[in-house]
């Protein structure tokens, strides 16, 4: 099955038989703010993991347009159930930088209220979340509620029993949930070819869902499928499951040992070639390194001190990069008093 496209590599619109996209200028605007704002925030979570002030971070570089492009296509009323890299899904949600940094500071169980938000906690357990969303969903239906469950997990996921059962459970009730697979290729280092001999999409239909491939960079053909999808849900047709995406970042903050490089020399994926710093592996540390390429040097970088009322040294140094975010005086000391920078 051909991935859903809408938009080509070379960012020319194309048409698709079966899927017609909303080619809506305030639309459009919208989701590209969102994919920008999200990049802009995981490189600077990225770079406090780096500095030791966050204890880890899951990057959703690279899979922005999955995640924006997805839950965009929701109603405000939807629920969501993420893994544990979806902060673009999550910003998208109105989920502020400072409520998604407070988990990965060790300060809190999750900086924020899923109800508040229909924005389930992160979770790290692989494929749990998708057992709670389709319990949660087969609630939704007894309650003759029109509301949709989305549920994204990994490829590695995948492989675990509980993503089995909840496509089983899922199928057999007909319970209004997409399970969203964003395929990036790796599981840490384990490539998707050394965890499945069919397509990941095909092992979903086996289980009775409703599956679509989509191109996971191309925002607007995620966005239209995930539409489709959830209102084949909503309209009690049963579940659904799509998604295909590639990672652009490390597989996890701490380590970085995934085979991402390999992903990054890739024709789409421009970033940079991320590894364990060299200092971690017993060389000098990054800022004694000379003659790195242009873009490719680590994002340990000292900044000037900005605050020296309020905050630590590294969270100071933050505080112009979020404002260019977009985040507010008020988010940035909410930041600041919760002790995440
Ligand atoms: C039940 C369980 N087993 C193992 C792990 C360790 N682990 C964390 S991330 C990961 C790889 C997940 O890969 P994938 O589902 O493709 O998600 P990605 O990180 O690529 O987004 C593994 C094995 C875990 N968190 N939970
Ligand atoms: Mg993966």
């Amino acid at each position: 099955m051909d991935p859903v496209q809408l938009v080509t590599p070379a960012g020319e619109l194309c048409e698709h038989p079966d899927v017609e996209g909303r080619i809506e200028p305030e639309l459009c605007r919208a989701m590209f703010r969102a994919m920008v704002l999200a990049r802009r925030f995981d490189t600077e979570a990225f770079a406090l993991q780096r500095q030791g002030e966050l204890g880890l971070w899951l990057q959703c570089h690279g899979q922005e347009a999955a995640q924006v492009g997805s839950t965009t296509a929701l109603r405000s009323t939807d629920y969501v159930f993420p893994s544990y890299r979806e902060h673009a899904a999550a910003l998208v949600r109105g989920i502020t930088p400072a409520q998604l940094l407070v988990q990965w500071r060790g300060n809190a169980h999750s900086g924020w209220d899923p109800e508040a938000y229909r924005f389930h906690v992160y979770t790290l357990v692989l494929a749990a979340q998708l057992l709670h969303a389709t319990g949660y969903a087969r609630g939704v239906q007894l309650d003759g509620a029109e509301e949709v469950v989305l549920a994204y997990f990994g490829d590695g996921a995948s492989s675990e029993g509980d993503t089995s059962e909840a496509f089983n459970f899922a199928a057999v009730a007909d319970a209004p949930v997409v399970f969203f697979c964003q395929n990036n290729q790796w599981a840490i280092p384990t490539p998707t070819s050394a965890q499945a001999r069919t397509p990941l999409h095909e092992r979903a239909r086996g289980f009775g869902l409703r599956t679509m491939v989509v191109d996971g960079n191309d925002v607007l053909a995620v966005h239209a499928v995930t539409t489709q999808l959830a209102e084949h849900a909503r309209s009690g047709s049963g579940p659904a499951r799509c998604a295909h995406t590639r990672r652009g970042g490390a597989a996890a903050g701490r380590d970085g040992r995934a085979a991402v490089p390999r992903l990054q020399r890739g024709r789409h994926l421009p970033g940079r070639a991320l590894r364990r710093p060299r200092h971690a592996r017993g060389g000098r540390p990054p800022h004694v390194r000379h003659g790195h390429a242009a873009g490719r040097r680590p994002e340990v970088q000292h900044q000037p001190r900005l605050d020296p009322q309020r905050g630590t040294a590294v969270g100071r140094a933050h505080h112009e990069v979020l404002s260019s975010l977009g985040c507010s005086t008020d988010q940035i000391a909410e930041m600041q008093d919760k002790g995440v920078i």
